[in-house]
Protein backbone atom coordinates (compact mmCIF):
# COMPACT_ATOMS: atom_id res chain seq x y z
CA UNK A 1 0.00 0.00 0.00
CA UNK A 2 1.41 3.28 -0.88
CA UNK A 3 1.12 6.44 2.12
CA UNK A 4 -3.06 6.94 0.76
CA UNK A 5 -3.26 3.83 1.45
CA UNK A 6 -3.86 2.74 -2.31
CA UNK A 7 -2.26 -0.73 -3.50
CA UNK A 8 1.04 0.29 -5.09
CA UNK A 9 2.77 -2.05 -7.93
CA UNK A 10 5.74 -0.18 -8.23
CA UNK A 11 8.88 -2.23 -6.98
CA UNK A 12 12.28 -1.97 -7.45
CA UNK A 13 15.60 -2.92 -5.97
CA UNK A 14 17.31 -0.65 -3.56
CA UNK A 15 20.46 0.10 -3.30
CA UNK A 16 20.62 -1.21 0.24
CA UNK A 17 19.61 -4.48 -0.61
CA UNK A 18 21.55 -4.82 -3.39
CA UNK A 19 24.78 -4.31 -1.20
CA UNK A 20 23.76 -7.38 0.54
CA UNK A 21 24.60 -9.75 -1.84
CA UNK A 22 26.74 -8.01 -4.57
CA UNK A 23 30.55 -7.43 -4.35
CA UNK A 24 30.44 -5.24 -7.63
CA UNK A 25 28.74 -2.65 -8.49
CA UNK A 26 26.39 -3.83 -11.15
CA UNK A 27 26.46 -3.18 -14.94
CA UNK A 28 23.22 -0.70 -15.18
CA UNK A 29 25.17 1.84 -11.92
CA UNK A 30 28.12 2.21 -14.37
CA UNK A 31 28.62 5.66 -15.62
CA UNK A 32 30.04 6.38 -18.95
CA UNK A 33 33.69 7.43 -18.79
CA UNK A 34 32.64 11.01 -19.34
CA UNK A 35 30.05 11.36 -17.03
CA UNK A 36 32.18 9.26 -13.78
CA UNK A 37 33.48 11.79 -11.03
CA UNK A 38 37.39 11.87 -12.25
CA UNK A 39 39.00 13.04 -8.83
CA UNK A 40 41.51 14.29 -10.99
CA UNK A 41 39.38 17.17 -12.51
CA UNK A 42 38.12 18.21 -9.10
CA UNK A 43 40.11 21.09 -7.41
CA UNK A 44 41.07 19.38 -4.11
CA UNK A 45 42.91 22.34 -3.13
CA UNK A 46 40.23 24.56 -3.41
CA UNK A 47 40.00 28.23 -2.15
CA UNK A 48 37.99 28.01 0.97
CA UNK A 49 34.68 27.97 0.12
CA UNK A 50 32.05 30.33 1.71
CA UNK A 51 31.25 29.62 5.62
CA UNK A 52 28.94 32.75 6.45
CA UNK A 53 28.47 33.61 10.71
CA UNK A 54 24.95 34.33 10.81
CA UNK A 55 25.08 34.80 14.78
CA UNK A 56 24.77 38.99 13.96
CA UNK A 57 21.75 38.64 11.65
CA UNK A 58 19.30 40.85 13.24
CA UNK A 59 21.53 43.19 15.06
CA UNK A 60 21.24 46.20 12.77
CA UNK A 61 25.01 47.05 12.97
CA UNK A 62 25.93 44.03 11.50
CA UNK A 63 23.52 43.13 9.16
CA UNK A 64 24.95 45.04 6.37
CA UNK A 65 28.48 43.23 6.71
CA UNK A 66 26.90 39.80 6.38
CA UNK A 67 24.47 41.42 3.40
CA UNK A 68 27.55 41.94 1.29
CA UNK A 69 29.02 38.38 2.40
CA UNK A 70 25.80 36.85 1.42
CA UNK A 71 26.19 39.30 -1.94
CA UNK A 72 29.28 37.99 -2.99
CA UNK A 73 28.73 34.57 -2.08
CA UNK A 74 25.48 34.13 -4.13
CA UNK A 75 27.14 36.01 -7.16
CA UNK A 76 30.21 34.48 -7.33
CA UNK A 77 28.79 30.57 -6.51
CA UNK A 78 25.24 30.22 -5.50
CA UNK A 79 26.37 28.56 -2.35
CA UNK A 80 27.45 29.06 1.34
CA UNK A 81 27.29 27.38 4.64
CA UNK A 82 25.84 28.75 7.48
CA UNK A 83 26.99 28.59 11.10
CA UNK A 84 25.49 30.06 14.51
CA UNK A 85 21.92 29.99 12.19
CA UNK A 86 19.87 28.83 15.59
CA UNK A 87 18.91 25.28 14.85
CA UNK A 88 20.47 23.25 18.01
CA UNK A 89 23.36 20.33 16.63
CA UNK A 90 20.83 17.98 18.08
CA UNK A 91 18.18 18.54 16.21
CA UNK A 92 20.19 18.52 12.83
CA UNK A 93 21.48 15.04 14.33
CA UNK A 94 17.80 13.44 15.67
CA UNK A 95 16.85 14.01 11.86
CA UNK A 96 19.54 12.34 10.23
CA UNK A 97 19.29 9.40 12.84
CA UNK A 98 15.79 9.17 12.19
CA UNK A 99 16.24 8.87 8.60
CA UNK A 100 18.82 6.27 8.80
CA UNK A 101 16.51 4.29 11.14
CA UNK A 102 13.72 4.28 8.15
CA UNK A 103 16.19 3.26 5.78
CA UNK A 104 16.91 0.35 7.97
CA UNK A 105 13.69 -0.73 7.97
CA UNK A 106 12.73 -4.06 6.48
CA UNK A 107 12.47 -3.69 2.44
CA UNK A 108 8.16 -3.89 2.44
CA UNK A 109 8.26 -1.58 5.18
CA UNK A 110 9.65 0.99 2.85
CA UNK A 111 7.89 -0.16 -0.22
CA UNK A 112 4.66 1.33 1.33
CA UNK A 113 5.44 4.53 -0.09
CA UNK A 114 7.05 3.45 -3.03
CA UNK A 115 6.02 5.48 -6.45
CA UNK A 116 7.52 7.03 -9.51
CA UNK A 117 5.20 9.27 -9.91
CA UNK A 118 6.86 13.11 -9.08
CA UNK A 119 3.66 14.44 -7.55
CA UNK A 120 3.03 12.02 -4.90
CA UNK A 121 3.71 14.16 -1.75
CA UNK A 122 5.55 11.07 -0.31
CA UNK A 123 7.36 8.72 -2.08
CA UNK A 124 10.26 6.66 -1.44
CA UNK A 125 12.57 5.74 -4.26
CA UNK A 126 16.02 4.32 -5.54
CA UNK A 127 18.49 6.41 -8.19
CA UNK A 128 16.63 9.90 -9.39
CA UNK A 129 13.70 7.98 -11.02
CA UNK A 130 13.83 4.24 -11.42
CA UNK A 131 11.49 4.24 -14.43
CA UNK A 132 13.29 6.52 -16.42
CA UNK A 133 16.74 6.49 -15.85
CA UNK A 134 19.23 5.11 -18.37
CA UNK A 135 22.14 4.68 -15.79
CA UNK A 136 21.04 4.13 -11.88
CA UNK A 137 22.76 6.53 -9.48
CA UNK A 138 23.84 5.15 -5.66
CA UNK A 139 21.08 6.22 -3.93
CA UNK A 140 17.88 4.96 -1.88
CA UNK A 141 14.85 8.24 -0.73
CA UNK A 142 12.09 9.08 0.59
CA UNK A 143 10.92 12.16 -0.09
CA UNK A 144 7.93 14.47 1.55
CA UNK A 145 6.41 18.00 1.45
CA UNK A 146 6.47 19.62 5.00
CA UNK A 147 4.72 23.05 4.69
CA UNK A 148 2.52 23.20 6.59
CA UNK A 149 3.36 20.75 8.45
CA UNK A 150 0.41 20.05 9.36
CA UNK A 151 -0.98 19.50 6.00
CA UNK A 152 1.63 16.36 5.29
CA UNK A 153 2.74 14.93 8.39
CA UNK A 154 0.01 12.35 8.63
CA UNK A 155 1.33 11.02 5.31
CA UNK A 156 4.55 10.69 6.95
CA UNK A 157 5.85 7.21 7.78
CA UNK A 158 4.95 5.85 11.48
CA UNK A 159 7.67 3.55 11.70
CA UNK A 160 10.32 4.65 12.94
CA UNK A 161 7.98 5.66 15.71
CA UNK A 162 9.94 8.89 16.12
CA UNK A 163 10.32 9.70 12.91
CA UNK A 164 7.42 12.39 12.52
CA UNK A 165 8.61 14.33 15.84
CA UNK A 166 12.44 14.29 14.70
CA UNK A 167 12.30 14.88 10.94
CA UNK A 168 9.37 17.35 12.18
CA UNK A 169 11.37 19.02 14.18
CA UNK A 170 14.14 19.88 12.21
CA UNK A 171 11.75 20.16 9.20
CA UNK A 172 10.10 23.18 10.99
CA UNK A 173 13.66 24.73 11.93
CA UNK A 174 14.96 24.58 8.87
CA UNK A 175 11.71 26.37 7.02
CA UNK A 176 12.01 29.50 9.86
CA UNK A 177 15.88 29.29 8.96
CA UNK A 178 14.63 29.55 5.54
CA UNK A 179 12.30 32.53 5.76
CA UNK A 180 15.69 34.52 7.57
CA UNK A 181 17.99 33.60 4.47
CA UNK A 182 15.30 34.30 1.94
CA UNK A 183 15.09 37.89 3.53
CA UNK A 184 19.00 37.99 3.45
CA UNK A 185 19.97 36.97 0.22
CA UNK A 186 16.72 39.01 -1.32
CA UNK A 187 18.50 42.26 0.36
CA UNK A 188 21.67 41.17 -1.01
CA UNK A 189 20.14 41.70 -4.48
CA UNK A 190 19.19 45.23 -3.73
CA UNK A 191 15.38 43.94 -3.09
CA UNK A 192 13.21 44.79 -0.21
CA UNK A 193 13.83 41.77 2.13
CA UNK A 194 9.77 41.31 2.15
CA UNK A 195 9.53 40.52 -1.53
CA UNK A 196 7.04 38.17 -1.97
CA UNK A 197 6.66 37.24 1.54
CA UNK A 198 3.36 35.75 1.77
CA UNK A 199 4.19 33.64 -1.00
CA UNK A 200 7.77 32.47 0.42
CA UNK A 201 5.54 31.96 4.10
CA UNK A 202 3.14 29.60 2.09
CA UNK A 203 5.50 28.12 0.02
CA UNK A 204 6.49 24.73 -0.70
CA UNK A 205 9.07 22.79 1.12
CA UNK A 206 9.77 19.38 0.19
CA UNK A 207 12.15 17.13 2.42
CA UNK A 208 14.01 14.89 0.23
CA UNK A 209 16.09 12.35 3.03
CA UNK A 210 18.61 10.68 1.00
CA UNK A 211 20.87 7.62 1.92
CA UNK A 212 23.87 6.75 -0.08
CA UNK A 213 25.28 3.25 0.71
CA UNK A 214 29.05 3.16 0.58
CA UNK A 215 29.92 1.87 -3.20
CA UNK A 216 32.77 -0.58 -3.54
CA UNK A 217 33.52 1.49 -6.79
CA UNK A 218 33.15 4.94 -5.76
CA UNK A 219 34.93 6.09 -9.02
CA UNK A 220 32.21 4.07 -11.45
CA UNK A 221 29.27 5.38 -10.24
CA UNK A 222 27.44 8.60 -8.85
CA UNK A 223 25.11 9.12 -5.68
CA UNK A 224 23.05 12.23 -7.96
CA UNK A 225 24.07 13.47 -11.19
CA UNK A 226 25.15 16.97 -11.53
CA UNK A 227 21.97 18.95 -11.21
CA UNK A 228 20.59 22.68 -9.97
CA UNK A 229 17.65 22.26 -7.46
CA UNK A 230 14.13 24.04 -8.66
CA UNK A 231 13.41 25.87 -5.90
CA UNK A 232 14.18 29.48 -4.12
CA UNK A 233 16.85 28.06 -1.58
CA UNK A 234 17.46 24.47 -0.30
CA UNK A 235 19.01 24.13 2.87
CA UNK A 236 21.04 20.59 3.07
CA UNK A 237 21.87 18.68 6.50
CA UNK A 238 24.52 16.46 5.71
CA UNK A 239 26.32 13.19 7.87
CA UNK A 240 29.37 13.55 6.35
CA UNK A 241 31.36 15.18 3.09
CA UNK A 242 30.20 13.93 -0.21
CA UNK A 243 28.66 16.87 -1.97
CA UNK A 244 30.82 18.47 -4.68
CA UNK A 245 29.41 22.04 -6.30
CA UNK A 246 30.34 23.49 -9.78
CA UNK A 247 31.82 27.00 -10.22
CA UNK A 248 31.51 29.21 -13.06
CA UNK A 249 34.25 28.35 -15.02
CA UNK A 250 32.89 24.49 -14.20
CA UNK A 251 35.30 23.18 -12.20
CA UNK A 252 34.37 21.01 -8.97
CA UNK A 253 35.41 21.53 -5.66
CA UNK A 254 34.38 19.51 -3.04
CA UNK A 255 32.25 20.70 -0.07
CA UNK A 256 34.54 20.29 3.32
CA UNK A 257 32.33 18.72 6.60
CA UNK A 258 31.64 21.62 8.83
CA UNK A 259 30.32 19.95 12.30
CA UNK A 260 26.90 21.82 12.99
CA UNK A 261 27.08 23.97 10.01
CA UNK A 262 24.06 23.74 6.85
CA UNK A 263 24.69 24.13 3.23
CA UNK A 264 22.77 26.90 1.46
CA UNK A 265 22.35 26.02 -2.20
CA UNK A 266 20.05 28.92 -4.74
CA UNK A 267 17.89 26.94 -7.04
CA UNK A 268 16.46 27.67 -10.28
CA UNK A 269 13.94 29.75 -9.01
CA UNK A 270 16.22 32.31 -7.46
CA UNK A 271 17.68 32.88 -10.92
CA UNK A 272 14.93 32.92 -12.14
CA UNK A 273 13.58 35.98 -10.27
CA UNK A 274 16.65 37.60 -10.20
CA UNK A 275 16.92 37.82 -13.96
CA UNK A 276 20.26 35.68 -13.70
CA UNK A 277 22.16 37.76 -11.45
CA UNK A 278 22.21 35.11 -9.46
CA UNK A 279 22.71 31.66 -10.94
CA UNK A 280 21.92 28.13 -9.50
CA UNK A 281 24.84 26.48 -8.10
CA UNK A 282 25.62 23.13 -10.03
CA UNK A 283 26.36 19.98 -7.59
CA UNK A 284 26.66 16.11 -7.15
CA UNK A 285 26.66 13.34 -5.02
CA UNK A 286 30.14 11.88 -4.87
CA UNK A 287 30.72 8.02 -3.02
CA UNK A 288 32.77 6.61 -0.83
CA UNK A 289 34.23 2.98 -0.49
CA UNK A 290 33.89 3.11 3.46
CA UNK A 291 31.18 4.16 4.75
CA UNK A 292 27.28 5.33 4.14
CA UNK A 293 26.44 9.24 3.59
CA UNK A 294 22.91 10.79 4.77
CA UNK A 295 21.87 13.70 3.54
CA UNK A 296 18.34 16.03 3.93
CA UNK A 297 17.93 18.59 1.44
CA UNK A 298 15.39 21.21 2.39
CA UNK A 299 13.98 22.33 -0.52
CA UNK A 300 12.33 25.60 -0.81
CA UNK A 301 10.24 26.84 -3.49
CA UNK A 302 6.60 28.97 -4.22
CA UNK A 303 3.69 26.91 -4.04
CA UNK A 304 2.91 24.55 -6.58
CA UNK A 305 1.19 27.26 -8.80
CA UNK A 306 2.59 30.12 -8.23
CA UNK A 307 4.12 31.64 -11.29
CA UNK A 308 7.42 33.39 -10.26
CA UNK A 309 9.46 35.53 -13.27
CA UNK A 310 12.02 38.38 -12.98
CA UNK A 311 11.51 40.79 -9.95
CA UNK A 312 10.80 44.55 -11.98
CA UNK A 313 12.95 45.89 -9.68
CA UNK A 314 16.19 43.94 -11.01
CA UNK A 315 15.41 44.42 -14.83
CA UNK A 316 15.93 47.45 -16.51
CA UNK A 317 17.45 48.21 -20.12
CA UNK A 318 20.87 47.01 -19.36
CA UNK A 319 19.22 43.91 -18.08
CA UNK A 320 16.36 43.01 -20.29
CA UNK A 321 14.22 40.31 -18.87
CA UNK A 322 15.97 36.99 -19.69
CA UNK A 323 13.21 34.17 -18.20
CA UNK A 324 9.92 33.83 -18.49
CA UNK A 325 7.34 32.84 -15.66
CA UNK A 326 7.41 29.44 -14.45
CA UNK A 327 6.45 27.46 -11.71
CA UNK A 328 7.03 24.69 -8.98
CA UNK A 329 4.07 22.44 -10.64
CA UNK A 330 5.22 23.05 -14.63
CA UNK A 331 8.68 21.66 -13.23
CA UNK A 332 6.93 18.50 -11.76
CA UNK A 333 5.05 17.87 -15.23
CA UNK A 334 8.40 18.41 -16.84
CA UNK A 335 10.31 15.99 -14.93
CA UNK A 336 7.79 13.88 -15.36
CA UNK A 337 7.68 13.60 -19.22
CA UNK A 338 11.46 13.66 -19.14
CA UNK A 339 14.62 12.42 -17.33
CA UNK A 340 17.18 14.50 -16.11
CA UNK A 341 19.72 14.00 -18.36
CA UNK A 342 17.39 15.22 -21.52
CA UNK A 343 16.90 18.24 -20.61
CA UNK A 344 16.35 21.05 -17.75
CA UNK A 345 12.96 23.24 -17.24
CA UNK A 346 15.16 26.10 -16.25
CA UNK A 347 16.06 26.40 -20.10
CA UNK A 348 13.04 26.15 -21.30
CA UNK A 349 12.36 29.50 -19.69
CA UNK A 350 15.51 31.25 -20.51
CA UNK A 351 14.52 34.00 -23.41
CA UNK A 352 17.62 34.10 -25.61
CA UNK A 353 18.70 37.17 -26.98
CA UNK A 354 18.22 37.56 -30.65
CA UNK A 355 21.84 38.53 -32.30
CA UNK A 356 21.28 41.44 -34.17
CA UNK A 357 22.61 42.03 -37.74
CA UNK A 358 25.44 44.04 -36.43
CA UNK A 359 26.28 41.17 -33.77
CA UNK A 360 26.29 39.04 -36.30
O1 LIG B 1 23.27 14.59 -0.83
C1 LIG B 1 23.71 15.62 -1.32
O2 LIG B 1 24.79 16.11 -0.99
C2 LIG B 1 22.95 16.30 -2.43
C3 LIG B 1 21.46 16.10 -2.33
C4 LIG B 1 20.73 16.78 -3.43
O3 LIG B 1 21.31 17.41 -4.30
C5 LIG B 1 19.26 16.67 -3.53
O4 LIG B 1 18.62 15.97 -2.74
O5 LIG B 1 18.69 17.33 -4.46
Amino acid sequence: MDAKGEISDISFTSVMELTKSQQNIPERYILPTSLRPNPSLVNHISPSLPVIDLSMMNHPAYRPQLIVQVHAACHQLGFFQVINHGIPTSVMKDALDSAEEFFNLPSDEKMRFASADVHKPVRYGTSMNHEMDKVFYWRDFIKHYANPISEWIHLWPSNPPTYKEKMGSYAKAANALQKNLMEVVLESLGLNANYLHDDIKEGSQVMAVNYYPSCPEPDLALGMPPHTDYGTLTILNQSQQGLEIMDHDKKWHPVPFIEGALIVQLGDQFEVMSNGRYKSIPHRAILNVQMKRLSIASIHSMNLDKKVGPALEVVDEQHPVAYKEGSFGEFLDYISAKSLTEGKYIDTLKIHKRRDASEA
